[in-house]
């Protein structure tokens, strides 16, 4: 078997002191960290899409990172030898999961029944990399944005071929995510959304995109996918009103269609910041909801504003996320990768470079998270400040047995209240960098 990436040894642990660049500071995938392997609490996933297919191609300039790996692109020669290199690099990293589109794994071609032969051909390849390897498929989705006759969206789509179309991508791409025994399947709205009121029906387009999904439960179910589906909540590019916004705005489209029962969310660092939360805003409100599911792990640049997929760096960030995550349980899912390198890190040890920055960003983050549930100082805080509701009188709110009229009076009576108590964010972030770094 060729080796793609010769240069690259198998990554290890090595320790903070490490100065090898081609091995995990923090990531030790065996470390018990709060009863569970680093292993367990950060179960990683590679995006075939970024990884195996990107090659830093921008609005102003074509792509710097080769991704032939030795093979004439758009032909199944690339898309086995693409296999073959990406089973190499996760295994050489200890990658266990991977994610992908359908477009991702086979080129598309005029036809689609061509296609879905092509796609039958290529799982079964990959199957048999995952019967020699302990590899998995985290999930599947179908790629219904790039091809033109997305450009009004798919189940938002005005035209009902369209409709058609996406409703064939979504059979086999569940066909395939079943196949491979995937966790999940995803549904990211790429475009659908609109860009003006004055020829869109916003009604008329959810309400296809809730049947849509329907359908897919309703098949996906018949053929024997347990899994969950997923939401990924975007609130902007490519259009610029998406219909998933937010995870507020995804629960409760998902509520109002009766779909909560078999979808959870995927959240991605990346769209939070688009839509204006932080991170861990999004991962709690998913949590609260029991719909947090999957991550797709990266973060954004607030001063360029778009979605830049970055390699997650922000320690504060994998902080908060993991402390999130280990209140919530942890993960169905998992920590997909949908991020790439800068354009001009463009070699193939670069791709290791990233991610073994998200790794080990990811494994501080789970660390730091340890180190604060530990403390508990953080929790006693959040604990206290709601006090007041110890109460008896607060304790009748809290069973919902209170009325408007005795809390009313109550109020009367005191005729002003006391100032709440102060909500101490320096001091508390005074102490999470004492926690972190002392
Ligand atoms: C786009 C994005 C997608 C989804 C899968 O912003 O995040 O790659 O993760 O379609
Ligand atoms: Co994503």
């Amino acid at each position: 078997m060729k080796e793609y990436f010769q240069e690259v040894p198998q990554i290890k642990y090595e320790g903070a002191q490490s100065k090898n660049p081609f091995a995990f500071k923090f990531y030790d995938k065996d470390k018990i960290v709060l009863g569970k392997t680093m292993q367990e609490h950060l179960p990683f996933a590679l995006a075939w899409w970024h990884a195996m297919c990107a090659e830093g191609v921008d609005m102003f300039g074509r792509g710097t990172a080769d991704k032939s790996f030795g093979q004439k692109p758009a032909t199944m020669e690339h898309a086995r030898a693409k296999v073959d290199a990406g089973f190499e690099f996760m295994q050489k990293l200890g990658i266990k999961y991977f994610c992908w589109h359908d477009v991702d794994l086979v080129p598309e071609a005029q036809d689609i029944n061509q296609t879905n032969a092509m796609l039958d051909e290529i799982s079964d390849y990959i199957l048999g990399k995952m019967k020699d390897t302990d590899i998995k498929c985290l999930w599947g989705t179908a790629n219904m944005f790039s091809n033109p006759r997305f450009m009004n969206g798919a189940g938002s789509s005005n035209s009902l071929d369209v409709y058609c179309f996406a409703c064939a991508q979504i059979k086999k791409a569940l066909d395939i995510t079943v196949k491979l025994g995937g966790k999940g399947y995803v549904f990211w709205g790429g475009r659908e959304g609109y860009e003006t009121l004055l020829n869109t029906d916003v009604a008329f387009e959810l309400e296809n995109i809730a049947t849509l999904m329907k359908m897919a439960v309703d098949y996906g179910r018949g053929i024997g996918f347990e899994g969950d589906f997923y939401i990924e909540p975007k609130p902007k590019e490519p259009m610029k009103h998406q219909y998933d916004f937010d995870a507020a705005t995804a629960i409760g489209f998902l509520k109002a269609h009766n779909l909560d029962k078999d979808f959870k969310l995927n959240i991605e660092a990346n769209h939070a910041t688009l839509a204006g939360h932080t991170f861990e805003h999004e991962l709690r409100i998913s949590a609260i909801n029991n719909m947090l599911g999957s991550i797709d792990a990266n973060q954004g640049d607030l001063l360029l504003g778009w979605d830049t997929d970055e390699f997650p760096w922000d320690v504060y960030q994998t902080t908060m996320c993991m402390l999130e995550v280990i209140q919530a349980g942890g993960l169905s899912g998992g920590f997909n990768f949908d991020a790439k390198t800068r354009r001009p890190s463009y070699t193939h040890k670069d791709m290791f470079h990233a991610f073994i920055l998200g790794m080990d960003a990811f494994a501080l983050g789970l660390l730091n998270a340890e180190k604060i549930i530990k403390d508990g100082r953080l929790q006693q805080f959040v604990k206290q400040r709601y006090s007041s509701f110890d109460s008896p009188l607060g304790q009748r709110v809290l069973s919902h047995n209170a009325t408007l009229e005795e809390l009313s009076l109550r109020a009367c009576q005191m005729k002003q209240p006391e100032l709440p108590s102060s909500g101490s964010q320096e001091s508390l972030q005074a102490l999470v960098n004492q926690i972190l770094f002392s």
